[in-house]
């Protein structure tokens, strides 16, 4: 492994309870190597690894009980949509949400996203009409309401960020000012600058002229506690995977109000009531919104892997990633040349930088070599780059199970990038 003599501070001491040994040992990929290094996993953002509970409740779902969901008579039916509600269940209590009917499991917050787009905003979105997203968003929250928008002829509005990757408020309330706004969608956490916006308040403004909110929580939701009803959003979406579950599956919170009142997004089996040629009824909630046969499996891998985090605890780990990403901080800018990009005060644990003189891909394609996985290219989030003037960013991103010494390898492996593109 990677020594750490070269590093001149030491990791700070921890004022919470954590046995990350004993963490780690829950996540049988960390035991792997790459390249002949122990793998030093930093790529968080796009997608965590899965807890041994997590891999083993799907295999056990496909060994032992499964069965298509809410139609059988037979046991394995029976069991599965059992295991697959209970994971409803699970989901509402971790957002706080105030029933199951709000809970809708979709593919993941891509799919979330359009769901709303299509179907609130195929309904409500007329021409001259307005929606108004932020300039950081991932491509998941832009593309949606852009093709709604072209669909529609309404017009995109787009809220600036400062340099330092916070939004400015007043243009946003310049904005929703026009009387045209249908929608306001915008991200919790900004997955390539880890700013954590202040959903509460960006909330309060557009209710306070009737407009309902999206939020993209597909960053937020595995690093600090998220209760809808606190920050009172209209829509919040997420994925599975990013929040130790599987992928392909996901959710999308909705205020029970409103999801009554949208048309399906997708319609055909498991979302009706009554099918005549002449006519079809739809379901009730949450049911109206899941046509065909889900990712059942995937959806109890999910409630397995919260009621996981929940074990540990949400403050617990917000506190170890916390000492993560300012430790990171405090390292990466003792690195000639390297310039973090994003230092909002509300930060995720994840950091942004580029090189002078070093492309991204470089960066990762040595740091890889060495054993290190973190993501180096655009983040998906084209225009969020072009804010900055650069066309791509190295970002390393945290979980639960990474540690200082992690960080220590990192760092040193950068010294030496520098070194050989002197
Ligand atoms: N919104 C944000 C803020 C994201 O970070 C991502 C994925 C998505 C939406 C889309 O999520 P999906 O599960 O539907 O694909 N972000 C990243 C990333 O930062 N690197 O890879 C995927």
């Amino acid at each position: 492994m990677h020594s750490m003599r070269e590093i001149p501070t030491m990791p700070p001491t921890r004022n919470y309870e954590l046995d990350l040994a004993h963490i780690r040992t829950q996540f049988p990929i960390l035991c792997r190597e790459v390249y002949g290094n122990s793998l030093v996993y930093l790529d968080n953002a796009a997608s965590m690894q899965k807890p041994l509970k997590v891999i083993k409740a799907i295999s056990d779902c496909y060994s032992n009980y499964y069965s298509n969901i809410h139609r059988g008579v037979h046991l394995l039916s029976t069991l599965s949509t059992a295991a697959y509600e209970r994971a409803r269940k699970i989901v509402q209590l971790f957002i706080n949400a105030s029933s199951m009917q709000e809970i809708i499991f979709t593919s993941g917050t891509t799919e979330s996203i359009n769901l709303v787009a299509s179907s609130l905003g195929g309904s409500t979105v007329k021409a001259g009409d307005e929606v108004v997203i932020t300039g950081m968003e991932h491509h998941s929250n832009i593309v949606p309401w852009q093709v709604l928008c072209e669909r529609t002829g309404a017009v995109l509005r787009v809220v600036p960020f400062n340099y330092r990757g916070e939004l400015i408020i007043h243009e946003y309330e310049r904005l929703l000012e026009s009387g045209r706004v249908k929608l306001v969608a915008f991200v919790h956490t900004s997955n390539a600058l880890g700013t954590i916006n202040p959903v509460k308040i960006l909330v309060e403004i557009a209710h306070a002229r009737d407009i309902p909110v999206l939020v993209d929580g597909a960053q937020a939701i595995a690093h600090s506690a998220v209760d809808v009803r606190e920050l009172d959003c209209d829509f919040y979406a997420f994925s599975g995977h990013k929040i130790y579950g599987p992928s392909g599956v996901g959710v999308l919170y909705g205020k029970r109000a409103l999801l009554e009142a949208m048309p399906p997004y997708q319609v055909g089996g498991d979302m009706i009531k009554i099918v005549t040629f002449e006519k079809t009824q739809y379901a009730e909630l949450p049911n109206k919104f899941e046509a065909g046969t889900p990712n059942i499996a995937g959806v109890i891998g999910l409630g397995v892997a919260l009621e996981w985090l929940q074990n540990i605890g949400i403050e617990i780990i917000k506190a170890h990633e916390q000492t993560l990403l300012e430790y990171t901080t405090d390292q990466l800018s003792r690195v000639p040349g390297l310039n973090i990009l994003g230092t909002a005060c509300e930060k995720a644990p994840l950091v942004a930088f580029t090189m002078k003189g070093i492309h991204p891909h470089d960066i990762g394609t040595i740091l890889d070599r060495e054993g290190i996985a973190i993501r180096a290219g655009h983040q998906c989030a084209q225009p969020t780059m072009e804010r900055y003037g650069v066309p791509a960013m190295a970002r390393v991103s945290f979980a639960i199970y990474n540690r200082h010494e992690e960080i220590d390898a990192l760092v040193k492996t950068l010294f030496k990038i520098k070194e050989l593109f002197k």
